[in-house]
């Protein structure tokens, strides 16, 4: 057990706590607002390696491990939630080519997510009728010369439309014989590719500057390059990508928490009432107390699955599922105590705390809902 950082965390941290402060905080109120895609700033984060944080330096990648990213997550979500959610999603895909990906996948698509040459990447899991049972999923992938043709329908899919490549699961078992999550497989489908059609852009309550739209795939088709392990296997490369997913939306409720404890921090020095800072009430002192302190457990809970999947001994399912919801459960409560701080002037948008309400929110159901959470630690601890 250690809790000081190493050098090389400590610099991830502080190159990136000074990218946000300059480049980020200024302008997430705005792109919030216009709901702008954060293509500028996203670039900036590659330039600085957070785009394949944990992925070889061969590949483009800071080769920086698990605890750095989930450091630098907390860093860039306290300052742009959105950004963050884009950055998480990319690391994603940048990892499951990095573990599942053939010689000639990962040369051809990781340099390009890791330099930023591509915006994002994209996580083409769930759809309409499959969110927290991906084995359920209905997108068809069927041989035919060459390749494969894909079609079916994707909902939720983060920069669905900006993403220089895309994972997406497919079925290549037959209607006659159904195998299940052992019928899945996946497939890496570039940007541009006729027969991929984006639906509606979602306004969503938050994360507003981050991208989130439905696909539908008519006849695409995937050259057999485009298959991404083994046939089949797909589930199991979903469930270890959302494994690691879960560490990088713990560490953005986390960051997220914390810009609202700090907003409120502030606030609450400030504000005078009955003739002095409201800081001075117990009141609020316990909420902040009680912040702090769930804060500092969210992050302890979270480096350890980081560290874990760092060394890469173990499983990390239960600990990467406790982090995600004890943090993102946390980061809501966090967040509402901030609002709360606020009074009248947290309800409103001249103050950041409206929006961090708005966006940790999600944490709470994208890439595993808290109730499948809660799921994935009581069978670990019934089995
Ligand atoms: N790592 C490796 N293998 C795993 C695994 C993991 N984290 N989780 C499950 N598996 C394996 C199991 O060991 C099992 O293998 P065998 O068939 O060889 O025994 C297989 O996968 C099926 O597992 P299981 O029976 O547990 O699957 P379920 O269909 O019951 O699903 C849950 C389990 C609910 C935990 C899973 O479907 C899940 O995580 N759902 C949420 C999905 C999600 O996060 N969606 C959001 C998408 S991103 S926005």
């Amino acid at each position: 057990m250690q809790f000081e950082l190493t050098e090389t965390q400590a610099m991830v941290v502080k190159s990136t706590r000074e990218f946000v402060e300059r480049e980020l905080k200024p302008v997430a109120a705005a792109l919030d607002r216009e709901r702008r895609f954060p293509t500028e700033q996203l670039k900036g984060l590659a330039e600085l390696g957070l785009m394949g944080v944990n992925l070889p330096a061969s590949l483009g990648g800071a080769e920086a491990g698990v605890v750095a990213y989930s450091l630098a997550m907390i860093e860039v979500a306290r300052g742009c939630a959105s950004t963050a959610v884009t950055m998480a999603v990319t690391n994603m895909v940048g990892e499951v080519l990095h573990r599942f990906g053939n010689e000639e996948q990962q040369e051809r698509y990781i340099p390009k997510l890791t330099s930023g040459e591509y915006v994002a990447g994209a996580f083409g899991l769930s759809e309409p009728g499959a969110g927290s049972d991906p084995g359920g999923i209905a997108t068809s992938a069927v041989r035919t010369d060459g390749g494969f043709l894909l079609n079916g329908q994707k909902q939720w899919i983060t920069s669905g439309s900006q993403a220089g490549v895309m994972i997406v699961w497919a079925r290549t078992d037959t209607p006659e014989e159904r195998l299940g999550n052992k019928g899945l497989s996946c497939f890496l489908v570039e940007r541009g590719t006729p027969g991929v059609e984006v639906g509606k852009h979602e306004e969503k309550l938050g994360l507003c500057a981050s991208e989130t739209v439905p696909l539908t795939f008519h006849d695409c088709f995937v050259p057999e390059r485009a298959l991404l392990g083994d046939i089949g296997a797909g589930f199991k490369v979903a469930m270890m990508a959302l494994d690691g997913g879960r560490i990088g939306i713990a560490s953005q409720a986390i960051g997220i928490a914390t810009a609202a404890l700090e907003a409120a921090i502030l606030y609450s020095k400030e504000r005078k009432q009955f003739g002095q800072p409201i800081s001075e009430f117990q009141a609020i002192q316990w909420m902040i107390a009680d912040s702090k302190t769930e804060l500092e457990a969210a992050r302890l809970c979270t480096f350890r699955a980081a560290q874990l999947k760092e060394k890469g001994e173990r499983r990390f399912s239960r600990e990467a599922a406790i982090a995600k919801l004890f943090a993102s459960e946390s980061a809501w409560k966090i967040c509402d105590r901030a609002l709360q701080i606020h009074g009248g002037y947290g309800y409103v948008r001249d103050f950041p705390v409206e929006r961090h309400l708005r966006d940790v929110r999600v944490t709470r159901i994208y890439e595993g809902t808290s109730e499948v959470q809660r799921l994935v630690i009581a069978r670990s601890r019934l089995e």
